[in-house]
């Protein structure tokens, strides 16, 4: 999350720098990464299931033969639960599918008569078969299941598959386990990073192969989406995560510090970006971040973050806060200013926002406010929104033409086919055409 130097020289004078952050941008891939999966998903292609269980005996420790988790088993993670989590988990299930209904209500198919004869229209049909990566690692991102799982219920789709990584015990953890199961998720395997995603888009612990693959993981179960995604559709190209803070004097520099720390917590290469038009109340924000850190139990992680990868930018005018922070196109933004709605009218790059000092990224994260956290990171916010109903929904198109719509096709179809040297495209419209004189 960087802003393009072509977009500063625009601005130049128009804005100052307080903290910048290291010019290698984070979200870079990692050669030996893409190498090392790519082995290994060739690998698994040759092999199938023997490789598939190679690797998890390898790499986690898994010596079973089989992955599958009994529904029962499933279903009763919640009783292992601390009663508090349960009903927390329950109500994000709930939460999260009653955003995700309303959305798909926004989706309605419809058939219009373009010209008098010539029907065309859209049906929205959900995919057939979704598999989604459910993380356990130093945080286990319990709500993860919400937003894959649940969210790809609510739009319809039959059959949704989960993989989830097996813990040091041996088993699979109850939150994550419960999550899916609040979810409605069909069945679920005790099975993590590359062979997981792998095994699901080959059909190899599964009757079929899933048609879509979704879900957050570390770096290696990111790169194996991107090279499995046109075999299957994927969510989003998964970078770190980032979060941006638009604010002015009238925000609080100790929340806009949270709030930074908050979402730097994901890694040591998780960008933080605060985009102010005062300069006192940036100085204060920065203040407030080091303040902060002495006594954050994971300053282990959000304090080298801040440090590389954390930024501080003064805008001379709300104008140029806006087109700064539109360039940086945050994952998430919050925006914390006198005038929220004026900044909300005009900002277009963003995954999702959060408006006010009462609004703040995490109840999105864990589920609380509905909306989706699967985001687009590392810019692609400038062309892409985050999951939502609508990505496992296929907007499929039809078309009838009746007989005496022929006229209003027909002779254009020929006339361009010809043009093109495409004799056998023309044929299929002559021939009508001369049906339709007869
Ligand atoms: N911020 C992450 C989601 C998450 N964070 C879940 C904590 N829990 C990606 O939007
Ligand atoms: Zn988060």
């Amino acid at each position: 999350m960087q802003f393009t130097p072509a977009l500063l020289a625009q601005h130049t004078g128009r804005f100052t720098r307080l903290k910048t952050p290291l010019d290698t941008p984070a979200a870079q891939r990692d050669p030996q990464v893409v190498a090392t999966v790519s082995r290994m998903l060739l690998d698994i292609e040759r092999r199938g299931l023997d490789a598939v269980r190679e690797y998890a005996r390898d790499l986690d420790g898994w010596t079973r033969e089989d992955f599958s988790l009994a529904p029962d088993r499933v279903a009763q993670s919640g009783d292992r639960l601390d009663p508090e989590l349960r009903s927390a988990i329950e109500l994000g299930a709930e939460r999260t599918q009653a955003f995700a209904r309303r959305q798909r209500e926004g989706l309605v198919d419809f058939d219009v008569e373009l010209e008098p004869g010539l029907h065309t229209g859209v049906r929205y049909i959900p995919v057939g078969r979704v598999g989604a990566y459910l993380p356990a690692g130093r945080f286990p991102l319990t709500a993860s299941a919400f937003m894959t799982v649940g969210v790809a219920k609510a739009a319809g789709v039959p059959h949704v598959t989960a993989c989830t990584p097996p813990q040091p015990d041996g088993g699979a953890n109850d939150a994550v386990l419960y999550t899916a199961h609040v979810s409605g998720v069909d069945r679920v395997f005790v099975l993590g990073g590359v062979q997981a995603l792998a095994a699901m888009a080959l059909g190899l612990i599964d009757d079929l192969p899933v048609d879509m693959l979704v879900g957050a993981g570390n770096a290696y179960v990111a790169e194996a989406k991107r090279q499995l995604f046109g075999r299957v559709a994927i969510d989003l190209p998964a970078g770190p995560s980032e979060v941006a803070v638009l604010s002015d004097a009238s925000a609080d520099p100790a929340i806009v510090a949270a709030d930074l720390l908050g979402q730097a917590e994901h890694g040591t290469n998780s960008p933080a970006a605060l985009v102010t038009t005062d300069a006192d109340h940036g100085a204060a924000v920065i203040a407030e971040v080091e303040r902060q850190l002495a006594t954050l139990a994971t300053a282990d992680i959000c304090g080298p973050a801040w440090r590389d990868h954390g930024s501080v930018t003064v805008a001379d005018s709300p104008e140029v806060a806006v087109a700064l922070m539109d360039d940086l196109a945050p994952e998430h933004l919050e925006v914390l200013t006198a005038d929220d709605a004026w900044y909300h009218d005009r900002l277009r790059n963003y995954g999702s926002v959060f408006l006010g000092e009462w609004s703040t990224v995490a109840y999105s994260d864990k589920g609380m406010a509905g909306t989706n956290h699967t985001l687009p990171t590392a810019g692609g916010a400038k062309h892409s929104a985050g999951l939502s109903v609508s990505r496992f929904m296929k907007p499929l198109t039809y078309q009838r033409v009746e007989r005496e719509a022929t006229r209003l096709v027909a002779p254009a179809t020929v006339t361009i086919s010809r043009s093109e040297g495409m004799a056998a495209h023309e044929a299929t419209a002559q021939m009508r055409l001369d049906r339709w004189e007869r």
